[in-house]
């Protein structure tokens, strides 16, 4: 099956967080699809999802990795679609580890790395979709809604604070 976004990930303990990344995309209208794969345990595996991904017409690639997290360095390393880096918390430095590992890429391979565990993963849902947005305006349309409504979100939150002696 044809996806847009291919999300991958080292562990499926890391299901828990990336699914994060995967209903950000369902609420998008991202076609998308996830499997488990590590750089380490099965590097021939995650060759082969890379280039099926590829053969099938994915456009983003999205890895989530925690502690030596060279899963999407290794994605990045097969092929030239844009790869983005989620960094897993765990670890001895619970994701500062898996932090360094993603973001810190030699010129020429890049990935784009976001933040650290759940906001990560939902902002790698949202990086993916203004990529693929360039060329599809009706995903430009979704993206400026969901920023409305995040804004929105946060006038109304402050609407429900009450600060004592704030005069207002
Ligand atoms: C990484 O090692 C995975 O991405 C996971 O975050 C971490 C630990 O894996 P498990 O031992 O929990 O399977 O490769």
């Amino acid at each position: 099956m044809s996806v847009a976004v291919l999300v991958l990930m080292g562990s499926h303990n890391d299901w828990e967080i990336m699914q994060e990344t995967g209903k950000t995309l369902d609420a998008l209208g991202v076609s998308w699809d996830a499997h488990v794969t590590s750089a380490h345990r099965s590097p021939e595996r995650t060759v082969e999802l890379v280039r099926k991904g590829e053969a099938d017409g994915v456009r983003v690639f999205i890895c989530g990795a925690g502690m030596a997290a060279h899963l999407a360095g290794v994605v990045a390393a097969h092929t030239v679609r844009p790869v983005i880096g989620v960094p897993l918390p765990g670890g001895v430095a619970d994701g500062l580890d898996a932090l360094l590992s993603t973001v810190q890429m030699p010129a020429g391979v890049p990935v784009a790395t976001v933040a650290v565990g759940k906001s990560g993963a939902r902002n790698a849902a949202l990086l993916a979709t203004e990529i693929l947005a360039v060329s599809d305006s009706s995903l430009t349309a979704r993206l400026m809604a969901l920023r409305a409504e995040s804004a929105a979100a946060i006038a109304e939150a402050d609407g429900r604070l009450t600060v004592q002696g704030a005069g207002r």
